[in-house]
């Protein structure tokens, strides 16, 4: 990342952390756990006993990927939304018989490390990354224009978006995706409050880190200095939005510095970090569509924890 992209990207995090705690209900968005730090505590969920969409996904993707490759046929060019994870993109490269894989991300380093560790799995394949924000329509290199393609976003990714904000993404997707678009996205179901709440919320103690990161991260890249001490990690079901959220709750009234401000919280009072939705398989169906996207199978694991889905979208003809 070149040094203006870094203050680029920092004046954004100051930004969004003026704003969000600066509001009654505090916020800090998501997006800003994946520091290097935050990175590496999240590829550790991925291995934890509790976190089951992980071990999940990459079970429906060995068993399905190869029927995915039949159906919307060999050749594609395969895309990638987000830095690939290195356990499931060459599956799922290898199984469709992809000709070629866009891997897109925002972050220039992720990107790297991504097409550094296909190219030693699959050393045959042409790579050819992508630095771009892909929540908008974006173009594709000019060597796979006009060529078919299939998008790939697994992890339930989804699900940290509100329902508009996956609607979006979704019909960028397809926008981006070319004349005959294809999309192959994981996606987490709906299911006992008890099980997606130990999820977040493991006996480790890995998911509080990950969020209290996020916190250490303010004090560490904003000059911030508030106290860690006066936090805990909240993971709670609501279950009127269908989705589980993860909160730092402050333990204590608190005052702290960061950004060049100055915040306070009551004890008891929570900086909400994450939403991350889980679905039915009918509102998937109902997703797919609001966004262009024709369901066209999908595939879930013996115990209906998590879902694969294949969509296609409806050609050319359609409106953005
Ligand atoms: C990246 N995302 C799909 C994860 C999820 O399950 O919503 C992030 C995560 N947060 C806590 N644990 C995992």
């Amino acid at each position: 990342m070149t040094s203006s992209t870094e203050t680029l990207l920092k004046d954004d995090f100051a930004d969004a952390v003026i704003e969000g705690l600066s509001q009654r209900r505090k916020v800090i968005p998501a997006r800003y756990f994946y520091d290097r730090k935050g990175s590496e505590l999240f590829e550790a969920i991925t291995a934890l006993p509790e976190y089951y969409p992980t071990r999940t996904e990459t079970a429906l993707l060995d068993a399905h990927a190869p029927e995915i490759g039949r159906i919307a046929g060999p050749g594609k060019v395969v895309v990638e939304f987000g830095s690939g994870s290195s356990m499931k993109t060459p599956v799922f490269v290898e199984a469709v018989r992809a000709a070629a894989y866009v891997p897109i991300d925002i972050s220039a380093d992720f990107l790297r490390d991504a097409a550094a560790g296909l190219s030693r799995a699959l050393p045959d394949l042409d790579i050819l990354p992508v630095a771009a924000d892909f929540t908008k329509p974006i173009a594709l290199p000019r060597s796979v224009e006009g060529r078919s393609m299939i998008g790939f976003f697994p992890g339930s990714t989804i699900g940290n978006l509100s329902h508009a904000a996956a609607v979006d993404l979704l019909r960028a997707f397809r926008i981006t995706l070319g004349a005959d678009p294809w999309l192959a996205i994981g996606i987490d179901l709906r299911k006992n409050p008890r099980l997606i709440e130990a999820a977040y919320d493991d006996a480790a103690g890995v998911t509080a880190a990950f969020n209290l990161n996020l916190l250490a991260r303010v004090n560490r890249e904003l000059g911030g200095d508030i106290p860690l001490d006066a936090f805990e990690h909240h993971a709670v079901w609501n279950d009127d939005l269908g989705r589980i959220e993860m909160h730092l709750a402050a333990t204590r009234d608190v005052r702290f510095h960061a950004a060049g401000e100055t915040f306070f919280l009551r004890d008891g009072e929570t900086i909400h970090t994450e939403n991350s939705h889980k679905y039915m398989i009918e509102e998937t169906r109902l997703l797919a569509r609001a966004a262009g996207w024709q369901p066209i199978r999908y595939w879930t694991d013996a115990r209906d924890l998590f879902s694969l889905h294949l969509w296609r979208g409806g050609g050319g003809a359609m409106e953005p």
